[in-house]
């Protein structure tokens, strides 16, 4: 599962020919692109741009959409549990909220080209990835806060800077979801800091609990030190990543030691130190075996969440065949 990437990022057989024999055309399109990104302007889907840039934006866009909807799971299996009305209104507008991401990036996605179909099955044959911190289970209550904090605050930290991706459709999309992100990251400190404030023993236990459990999960998400990121050095050429994985992971790092302390949980890493002279946190090793199993597909979660997606997408058939018999329904009656 999840060892090759979306067959739309293969490789074409002979690429390296036709690259050969591009043409005085493509060559003046292909400068005009580069001189569009040079300038920071933004690239819309109905200008040209190179098979690559668009075969990226493709893999990121799709996968970003397939960690929202995917996403949802963790957190819907707490909807039914939730300790009070307040938390459950707040937990079910959450997990609506990406619902309704997954949709805006598809979108996106699909004014590149390829279809909702063609996405989706990727996903459910396992050749598309979906964010590693997803298949981690949801043992107690304070997961939720916790995912909150931690991995929505991670996730608007890396998000933020995609509002301005060279890629218009994909940066707008992100404009509305990372401003739902940062309701999503108060409600998850909000909910923790009531029990940090006002629990018992055992709550405030809990909640140190879910951090040690969630921290360097969260801290994964950023995806392999740069060194290690075959993607990035592309991306940022182009302007869909705007900061390196390493240089949003020391961001999120930097930011989240303080509300820790205001929260008054420890985070799992002993070596977690403010260096005076880079003027940033100076942290442990991360187990980057755990992240290449983890989205290899052998993480705690990962057939158990793919088994959630084909299930729900089976079991909702009938539902997309009636409202496609309804559409052709209303087709039919407008024409006559
Ligand atoms: N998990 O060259 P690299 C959310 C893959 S949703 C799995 O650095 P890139 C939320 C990477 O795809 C959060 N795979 O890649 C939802 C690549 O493999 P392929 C999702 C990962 O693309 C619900 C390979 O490793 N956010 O927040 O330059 C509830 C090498 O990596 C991960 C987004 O999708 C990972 N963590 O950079 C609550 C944001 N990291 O594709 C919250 C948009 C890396 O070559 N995406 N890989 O086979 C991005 O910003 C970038 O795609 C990444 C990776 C920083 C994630």
């Amino acid at each position: 599962m999840y060892t090759q990437a979306m067959d739309t990022m293969g490789k074409d057989a002979g690429d390296d020919k036709k690259k050969a024999v591009r043409s005085a055309e493509e060559m003046r399109l292909e400068e005009r692109f580069d001189a569009h990104i040079d300038a920071g302007d933004f690239i819309e889907a109905k200008d040209w741009m190179p098979e690559h840039y668009r075969k990226t934006l493709v893999r990121q866009i799709s996968q970003h959409a397939h960690s929202e909807i995917v996403g949802m799971l963790p957190e819907g299996n707490w909807i039914g549990r939730a300790p009070t009305l307040k938390r459950k209104a707040i937990l079910l507008a959450k997990v609506q909220d990406e619902g309704g991401h997954g949709l805006y990036l598809y979108a996106a996605a699909e004014t590149l080209g390829t279809s909702r179909d063609q996405m989706v099955d990727a996903l459910h044959s396992g050749r598309a990835k979906y964010s590693s911190i997803f298949n981690y289970p949801t043992l107690t209550w304070a997961d939720m806060g916790t995912i909150g904090w931690l991995v929505d605050g991670a996730a608007i930290m890396n998000q933020v800077p995609i509002c301005r991706c060279s890629y218009a459709p994909y940066a707008r999309a992100m404009i509305r979801i990372c401003r739902e992100e940062s309701f999503h990251q108060r409600q998850g400190y909000e909910a923790l800091l009531t029990m940090m404030t006002h629990g018992t023993e055992a709550q405030k236990a809990m909640v140190q609990d879910a951090v040690n459990r969630w921290w360097w999960p969260s801290v994964m998400m950023f995806g392999p030190p740069d060194d290690q990121s075959p993607n990035s050095a592309q991306s940022m050429r182009w302007g869909i990543k705007r900061f390196s994985n390493d240089e949003l992971r020391q961001k999120f790092i930097d930011a989240t030691v303080e509300q820790a302390r205001i929260l008054g949980v420890t985070l799992p890493d002993p070596d977690l130190k403010w260096n005076e002279e880079r003027q940033a946190h100076d942290f442990g090793a991360i187990d980057w075996s755990e992240f290449w199993r983890v989205i290899g597909g052998d993480g705690p979660c990962n057939r158990e969440r793919l088994q959630a997606r084909v299930d729900a997408w089976e079991d909702g058939a009938w539902v997309r065949e009636a409202a496609m018999a309804h559409a052709n329904k209303q087709q039919m009656k407008e024409a006559a």
